[in-house]
């Protein structure tokens, strides 16, 4: 039962942030980090593969286990959390989702300005020169346990490409990084939806948001309550949690 002082807050809202982990994905195939790797990656853990030394140590582990995820993402479709969140953006004056997830799902459900904190799977560049390639990488078509994978070699001076996602270690691009905290300033209503709100600075982005006077909703089964005020929580799945929100705050 959502709390009819929820739903009046969504409706009197100007501005909603919707912030997104991989939870917000899992219902469209796609392994949330909580996940075990399977296949070649079996041993592995997903933090320790997802650094610039992992890639440096093994650059066709790295690169397997990045063409098998973006085979995924390619073979997913956005769930009906996906195309709720897309949806709301039609029902309120301001919407500004702002995702930790590397995979297109948002964008392909329809969602407009998309913040994303940690990069993508499909904008590759130089791992020596920084540079992207002339054109986008073929269609992956990977074995389902996956494969060691040479990384394609960059047409300007040679050097491996590797994905343009941001590793542990590495800094956010400043852009989205600002442009997220600012947005998390400025709202009235922020969901925070399949994230286990462990990986910094991302993890500041709903904070930043309650300190700024905003309500703050957790969509997550195993959501984690602070028990504040101005703090609600949906606990159960975003692809049920999400369009029922959605449709009981704007239902015509
Ligand atoms: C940096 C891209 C600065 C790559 C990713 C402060 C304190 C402690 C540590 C640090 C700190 N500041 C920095 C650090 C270090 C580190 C960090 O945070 N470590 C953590 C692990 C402690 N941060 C960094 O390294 C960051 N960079 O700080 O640089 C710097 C740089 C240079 C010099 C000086 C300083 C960079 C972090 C970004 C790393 N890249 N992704 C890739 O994808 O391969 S992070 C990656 O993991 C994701 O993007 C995401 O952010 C995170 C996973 O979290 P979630 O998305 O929440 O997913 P998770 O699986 O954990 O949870 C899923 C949730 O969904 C669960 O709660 C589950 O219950 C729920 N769920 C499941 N099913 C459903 C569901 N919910 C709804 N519906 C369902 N159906
Ligand atoms: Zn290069």
């Amino acid at each position: 039962m959502i709390p009819p002082t929820l739903l009046t807050a969504m409706r009197a809202a100007r501005h909603i942030v919707v912030f997104t982990g991989a939870g917000v994905s899992a219902e469209s195939g796609i392994p949330t980090f909580r996940d075990t790797l399977t296949g070649l990656w079996e041993r592995f853990d997903a933090a320790s593969l997802a650094t610039p030394q992992a890639f440096l140590q093994d650059p066709e582990l790295v690169w397997g286990w990045y063409e098998w995820r973006r085979m995924k993402a390619v073979q997913a479709q956005p769930n009906p959390a996906h195309l709720a969140i897309a949806a709301l953006a039609r029902h309120v004056p301001k919407l500004t989702v702002v995702t930790q997830n590397v995979d297109d799902l948002h964008e392909r459900a329809g969602s407009a300005g998309v913040i994303h904190l940690h990069g993508s799977l499909h904008k590759p560049h130089c791992f020596d020169c920084g540079r992207q390639p002339a054109k986008a990488l073929g269609m992956p078509l990977e074995p389902e346990g996956g494969r060691r994978l040479e990384p394609p070699r960059c047409k300007h001076c040679d050097g491996r490409l590797r994905p343009g996602v941001v590793w542990f270690g590495e800094s956010l691009p400043s852009d989205a990084m600002h442009a997220a905290f600012a947005a998390a300033q400025n709202c009235d209503v922020l969901l925070s939806i399949g994230t286990s709100g462990v990986v910094y600075p991302a993890a500041e982005v709903p904070i930043l948001a309650w300190e700024s006077g905003a309500v703050v909703v957790h969509i997550n089964p195993h959501a984690v309550a602070h028990g504040e005020e101005r703090e609600y929580t949906l606990a159960g799945a975003a692809g049920e949690q999400v369009p029922a929100l959605v449709q009981q705050a704007f239902a015509d």
